[in-house]
């Protein structure tokens, strides 16, 4: 049977979050009913692919530029994965940069998947250099999403086909202070992962197994996300809307008068 599906398995329970526990030959297997997961990053690290290869869809939409925030559901074996998609920002730039469109994207994902996501997937591709440079770009974009944010981040790092055989703890070491900061930053939480080997399952499994484990630890809540953040977005998007309202009006009024203005002239000239 196909381990990835977009219909809830017969086993499905209603209760959210609800964990079962297999015991199979002495390994205790945790099972989570629920799993909301928001992706972030910058620009071309692999954010849709890693949807893809955990949701097992096919090439969606993967190597297309991500505009706006999108919400994806399927089945992982009895986990109900909601993940939410979102735009990237210039790669190594700060927050600074980044554009108020793309900022107000980054922050309303979290209010894409009441009652708010259970970790963030923040992608990193392993192939490319990490300097300081990065590291304050991701800083001051994932801080866009308010405090406990890093508690709820795990990194996940693409392109592991380039990496070969040589392990990621490697490459984080052999990479420097600024990506080992990140990681620790996430509590050592991340997993390397190959989206053009999508049909190996065992880096999903071992994937939602981490992930899993995170979710049921002692004391350990999903993120809520901070509702004076989407206030604010949408009374920034309002008066937006209003300026551009007025702009229109202003156009509409001064071409009506230009058009008098040179029939007047047409009548006089006659
Ligand atoms: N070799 C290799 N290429 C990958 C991997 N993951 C993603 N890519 C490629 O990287 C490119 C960007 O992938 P996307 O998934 O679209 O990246 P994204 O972060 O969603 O990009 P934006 O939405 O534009 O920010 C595509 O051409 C993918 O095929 C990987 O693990 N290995
Ligand atoms: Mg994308």
């Amino acid at each position: 049977m196909d381990r990835w599906s977009t219909n809830p398995p017969l086993l499905s329970t209603s209760s959210p979050c609800q964990q079962r526990i297999f015991q199979n030959e002495n390994v205790i297997k945790r099972h989570i009913t629920t799993l909301r997961l928001i992706l972030l990053g910058s620009r071309s690290v692999g954010k849709t692919s890693v949807g893809n290869t955990i949701l097992g869809f096919k090439g969606k939409e993967d190597g297309k530029r991500t505009a706006q925030s999108a919400v994806r559901r399927g089945f992982v074996d009895e986990t109900e994965v909601t993940l939410v998609d979102t735009p990237g920002w210039w790669k190594g730039f700060p927050v600074f940069d980044t554009p108020e469109a793309i900022k107000e994207e980054i922050m309303r994902n979290m209010f894409l998947c009441s009652p708010g996501p259970h970790i963030f997937l923040l992608v990193i591709d392993a192939d490319m250099s990490f300097n300081a440079r990065n590291l304050d770009a991701i800083t001051t974009h994932v801080e866009l999403l308010g405090e406990g944010v890093w508690k709820h981040t795990f990194i996940v790092f693409t392109k592991g086909d380039w990496l070969g055989a040589k392990p990621i703890e490697e490459c984080i070491e052999g990479e420097g202070e600024a990506l080992q900061t990140l990681v620790e930053q996430c509590g050592n939480r991340y997993h390397i992962i190959n989206n053009k080997n999508a049909k190996d399952g065992a880096q999903v499994t071992e994937l939602l197994e981490k992930l899993t484990e995170i979710v049921v630890g002692e004391d350990w809540e999903h993120f809520v996300p901070d509702e004076r953040i989407l206030i604010t977005i949408e009374k920034r998007r309002r008066i937006v809307e209003e300026a551009a309202e007025l702009r229109k009006e202003r156009v509409k009024a001064r071409r009506k008068s230009l058009t008098g203005t040179f029939k007047s002239h047409s009548v006089a000239g006659n």
